[in-house]
C-alpha cells in the first residue's frame, strides 16, 4: 500500500507509460520543456481583469454554487409510473478528493422527496422487543451521537455496462449512483438495547414515510453491528433528498437498505420478504436460481480521470485517478493498467483508508499520442480482487442488471478522446 506523498512508490511502472511517483518529480525537476504539465513562465506583469475594477459581492446567508455551469448531477432520470420515482448521479468527474458535496449526492427515490415536518416526524422502535418506543427528532438530538466517512452504492450502480455495446459515457453517467459523506447520528444499538431485543429477533424491517412506504429487512447482526440513524450529512442536517429528517445508514450495503424517512424499525425472526428484497435485488442465475441478501457492495474502482469524453489536450504527463471501495473492509491495494489488463502498477492510495470508505488513487502517466486501454482494479482488506466485466457477468443471467462491479475500461484514442470499451 502506498499512502505517503514522498515519492516512496514501491510498486513499479508498468506498460504503455505507467510511472512511479519519483519518476515524476524526476520530470518536473528537469528542464521547463520536461515540466510537468508545461506550466507558462511567469513574466511579473499582473492583468487588469475586470473582477479587479470594484468590490465583490456581500457576505450571504447560505452558500452558492460554484461558478461553473457543467458542475451538476447527470443521468436525472424519471420513471415512467411518474416523474418522482426517478434517480440523478453524482459528476464523478468533476470532482476530486474523496467526499460527495451534499447538493451533489446521488439521488434514488421510489416515490419523489417527501416534505417532511421535523416536529411531528417520528421513528418507532417494534415488534419483537420488551418496551416498544418512540422517538422524535428532538430526542435522537440527545443520543451520543458518532460520524463516519461511508460510500453509499445504489446495487443498480454502473447497470449500463451490463449491455450488450460499450456506451459513450462520463464516469458520472456511468457509474454515478456512489457517492460519499461524513454521516453524523446515532449509533443503532442504543435504541435497540434500550427497546430490549427478544432474544428469537433476527431482523429489523425499516420503512420509510415517504408515499412509496419503501422497506427492507436489515440482519440483526448488521443493525446492532454498526447501522446508524444519520441526522447530518457532510456537517449539516440531511437534505431532504438524502432522508431528512433521520434516515437509516448500513455501511457498506447496497443503497437501498439505508432507508430515508425513516418511520419504523420492527423486529422480526423472519426477514418481511418485501418487495424490494424478492422482485428486486435478487441476483437472478444463468440456472434461474436467485441469491437473496446478497447485502454487501462488492470491492469495485472506477478512474475518474482521464475517463468518458473527456479530450487529453496535449501528450504529455497526466495523473491517472479514481475511488475504489469495498463493503467488505477497506480498501488494501488499487492497481493501473494503461495497456488494457497487459501490465499492473500499484496506484498510490491518497486519502485516508477505512472500513466502508471510498478512497483516492493516483498514478502519473505518460502519454505521448499512443492508443491506450485505462484500468483500476480494487482489492479489498478481505482479499477480493475487482473482476473483470466478463468475470462479473459469469452466470448471472441476461438482462440481470444489479450489483455490477466488473473493470471500467477507459480508450484513449490517438486524437486523445476518451471512451467507454468493452476490453
Ligand atoms: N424511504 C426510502 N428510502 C430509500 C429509497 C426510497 O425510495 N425511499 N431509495 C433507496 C435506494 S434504492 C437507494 S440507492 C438509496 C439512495 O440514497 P440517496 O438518494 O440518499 O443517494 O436510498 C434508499 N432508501
Ligand atoms: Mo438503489
Amino acid at each position: 500500500m502506498h499512502t505517503d506523498d514522498t515519492g516512496q512508490q514501491g510498486g513499479d511502472s508498468a506498460g504503455n507509460g505507467l510511472l512511479s511517483r519519483r519518476q515524476w518529480m524526476q520530470i518536473g525537476a528537469g528542464t521547463a520543456a520536461a515540466a510537468v504539465v508545461a506550466p507558462v513562465v511567469a513574466k511579473e506583469s499582473f492583468g487588469q481583469e475586470p473582477w479587479r475594477s470594484g468590490s465583490g459581492a456581500p457576505p450571504s446567508d447560505y452558500g452558492d454554487r460554484p461558478s461553473m455551469p457543467s458542475l451538476r448531477r447527470e443521468q436525472i432520470s424519471v420513471h415512467p409510473f411518474g416523474p418522482q420515482a426517478g434517480a440523478s448521479s453524482t459528476p464523478l468527474q468533476l470532482l476530486n478528493g474523496t467526499i460527495t458535496p451534499n447538493a451533489l449526492h446521488f439521488e434514488r427515490h421510489h416515490s419523489g422527496i417527501p416534505e417532511i415536518d421535523p416536529a411531528s416526524h417520528k421513528l418507532t422502535v417494534h415488534g419483537l422487543v420488551a418496551r416498544p418506543l418512540t422517538f422524535d427528532y428532538d430526542a435522537l438530538q440527545r443520543y451520543p451521537m458518532q460520524s463516519r466517512v461511508l460510500f453509499l452504492e445504489c446495487s443498480g450502480n454502473s447497470y449500463r455496462n451490463t449491455l450488450a455495446g460499450a456506451i459513450d459515457e462520463t464516469a458520472g453517467g456511468l457509474h454515478g449512483l456512489i457517492s460519499s459523506a461524513e454521516w453524523t447520528g446515532v449509533p443503532l444499538h442504543y435504541l435497540l438495547d434500550e427497546a430490549g431485543v427478544d432474544a428469537s429477533a433476527r431482523w429489523v424491517i425499516a420503512e420509510g414515510a415517504d408515499a412509496a412506504g419503501m422497506n427492507r429487512s436489515v440482519p440483526l447482526s448488521f443493525a446492532l453491528d454498526d447501522a446508524m440513524i444519520a441526522l447530518y450529512q457532510n456537517g449539516e442536517p440531511l437534505r431532504r433528498s438524502q432522508g431528512f429528517p433521520m434516515r437509516l445508514l448500513v455501511p457498506g450495503c447496497e443503497g437501498n437498505l439505508s432507508v430515508k424517512w425513516l418511520r419504523s424499525l420492527k423486529l422480526l425472526s423472519l426477514p418481511a420478504q418485501t418487495r424490494e428484497e424478492t422482485s428486486k435485488y435478487t441476483d437472478l442465475k444463468l440456472d434461474g436460481k436467485a441469491t437473496q441478501f446478497s447485502l454487501r457492495m462488492q470491492a469495485k474502482s472506477v478512474i475518474t480521470s482521464p475517463s468518458g469524453k473527456m479530450v487529453l489536450q496535449q501528450p504529455g504527463v497526466y495523473e491517472v485517478s479514481g475511488l475504489a471501495w469495498s463493503g467488505n473492509g477497506s480498501i488494501r491495494r488499487v492497481e493501473v493498467s494503461a495497456d488494457g489488463g497487459g501490465s499492473w502498477a500499484d496506484a498510490m492510495l491518497q486519502s485516508e483508508p477505512g472500513p466502508m470508505r471510498a478512497v483516492r488513487f493516483r498514478i502519473p502517466w505518460r502519454w505521448q499520442g499512443q492508443p491506450a486501454v485505462l484500468q483500476s482494479r480494487a482489492i479489498d482488506s478481505a482479499g477480493n480482487v475487482q473482476p473483470t466485466r466478463a468475470q462479473a457477468l459469469t452466470n448471472v443471467a441476461p438482462g440481470f442488471s444489479y450489483h455490477f462491479n466488473g473493470i471500467q475500461s477507459w480508450r484513449v484514442n490517438a486524437d486523445g478522446s476518451v471512451r467507454n470499451v468493452y476490453a
